[in-house]
């Protein structure tokens, strides 16, 4: 188990993209007496229209908000005076803090200018389609009120209050979505949860806190799966989506099945591919990353940082440009799918003004443009996206992707976008249409005004104004038949 444990973190830190292991590799050669008797997840069961029907919401809304807030917003980043390296929601774990000076943080944590209103109200005006917001992460902290267990936000801080709640009411207030992520198999404070071994925890157990040490099931069956029985019971409409997280070889299909036998229960309940013991889950979820060509016949969202952490750090300014991130909204809708871009809350509730002004700026473009991310299908052509190297290897060894930034495109019935990046002079030209095109015209021109096409080869050239209607992305309407 252990050995097992190490090679994930290993595999972590070498590449930096999750890669959930499937039943095969968890299970070797006891595989088929296994899935014998392993329950069927709903996606196992449903016909291929309840599979439409159920994502068909998800698959329209291409942008959400991902909130990470917990305690580890009050360190911020710091411990013991010093910096910790890493993403500021693992800070327990980086700086190997003991469960008991970890959760004296508790009372210290009264975030008084949380404002769910606010937080939707940005959600929406950035052109977010859903939110997904840590219940629990790692760390064990529940941000709901929880009767299974006194660690959370309700029961062991001066607050009170469950945000969660305020959230839920929010979102129906407003029409927007609520999923919940819940780290179902780490847990640093729980005894018997799992932790990932960083490298630096010379112990026989990953754990570094005696107070850490159980067992797995005990935890999993006297806090996790009762927490997400709270979580999918108590808040009305909600949750959407449950978003696990990290599982490990702890997460054994028999486990992972008494989480989905729960999950099974909500059959409009969407979750993704994390949950462990070789479950599959609804989607693929490339973190930090966008895949070259994106996962044909998968539906997936990759999770992204603004900055380089997912929990607050008070030190990292890091930030991308609104341009990267709206390229990569629109690069991500070009290939079929999802972008949950990540905001962290400080300790008293407040959302950092760089994130707010970036979302503002993204918003501002989707009210003009959206026509051509939400409710759209993966580009027709495909090698606008770049192209794989002969010469060159990426980190396993396999042809590097080399990314183009020109141009991106999205399509629905009667349309084809394209989203250019770099403006061309005088005219955009396409090698070969994929479709008939019978007009085109500016998104951003309200006008509507046609502009010239001319064919051109196999293709066509559409004469372009001289300027750029926008210095990030200008969208391009073709009319098809
Ligand atoms: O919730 C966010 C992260 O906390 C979580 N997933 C996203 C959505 C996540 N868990 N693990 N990882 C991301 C990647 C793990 C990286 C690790 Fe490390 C490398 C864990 C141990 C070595 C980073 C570096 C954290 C500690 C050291």
């Amino acid at each position: 188990m252990r050995t097992y444990r190490n090679k994930i973190a290993v595999a972590l830190l070498s590449c930096a993209t999750y890669v959930s292991p499937s039943l095969a590799q968890v299970e070797g050669e006891h595989y088929d007496a296994i899935a014998k008797h392993r329950v069927a997840a709903i996606q196992e069961t449903e016909t291929a229209a309840q599979r439409d029907a159920r994502m068909a919401w998800w698959r329209d809304a291409r942008f959400g908000m991902f909130i990470h807030w917990g305690l580890y917003s009050i360190p911020a980043g710091t411990w013991d005076g010093k910096k910790i390296p890493f993403i500021g929601e693992w800070i327990m774990n980086s700086a190997s803090i003991p469960v008991a000076d970890y959760k004296a943080l508790a009372p210290q944590f009264n975030p008084t200018a949380f404002s769910a209103h606010d937080i939707v109200a940005l959600a929406k005006s950035a052109g977010m389609k859903y939110i997904v917001i840590t219940s629990k992460h790692h760390d064990g902290f529940a941000m709901f009120d929880s009767k299974a267990d006194p660690f959370n936000i309700v029961a062991a801080t001066p607050f009170h209050r469950d945000p969660i709640r305020e959230l839920a009411e929010e979102c129906k207030k407003q029409g927007i979505k609520l999923g919940f992520y819940y780290s179902q198999d780490q847990d640093w404070t729980a005894p018997g949860g799992a932790a990932y071994n960083t490298g630096k925890h010379d112990l026989p157990t990953n754990h570094w806190d005696s107070k850490q040490d159980g067992d797995f099931a005990n935890y999993l069956r006297t806090k996790a799966i009762p927490q997400l029985k709270e979580l999918l019971t108590n808040y009305g409409d909600f949750p959407v989506v449950i978003w696990f997280d990290t599982p490990t070889a702890d997460m054994t299909p028999e486990l992972a099945g008494e989480v989905v036998a729960l999950l099974n229960q909500h059959p409009k309940l969407i979750w993704n591919n994390r949950l462990g013991g070789g479950y599959k889950g609804d989607t693929e979820t490339p973190e930090q990353y966008i895949p070259a060509k994106g996962y044909p016949g998968r539906d997936w969202e990759a999770c992204m940082t603004m900055n380089d952490t997912w929990g607050y750090k008070s030190y990292d300014t890091n930030f991308k440009s609104t341009e990267t991130l709206l390229r990569n909204l629109i690069d991500i809708a070009s290939k079929g799918g999802n972008y949950l871009l990540n905001i962290g809350p400080d300790s008293k509730g407040n959302v950092p003004p760089a994130e707010i002004e970036r979302l503002h700026e993204v918003g501002k473009w989707l009210a003009v443009n959206g026509e051509a991310v939400y409710g759209t299908q993966p580009t027709l052509f495909g090698d606008e996206a770049g192209s794989f190297s002969t010469t060159e290897k990426d980190d396993q060894g396999k042809p590097k992707f080399i990314p183009a930034w020109n141009w991106r495109s999205t399509t629905t019935a009667h349309s084809i976008y394209i989203e250019l990046f770099t403006w061309p002079t005088g005219s955009f030209h396409i090698d070969k249409l994929p479709r008939t095109v019978t007009g085109a015209y500016l998104l951003a021109d309200k006008s509507k005004k046609p502009l010239k096409i001319t064919k051109s080869g196999d293709g066509v050239d559409i004469a372009l104004p001289g300027q750029a209607l926008d210095p990030i992305a200008s969208v391009l309407v073709l009319k098809t038949k």
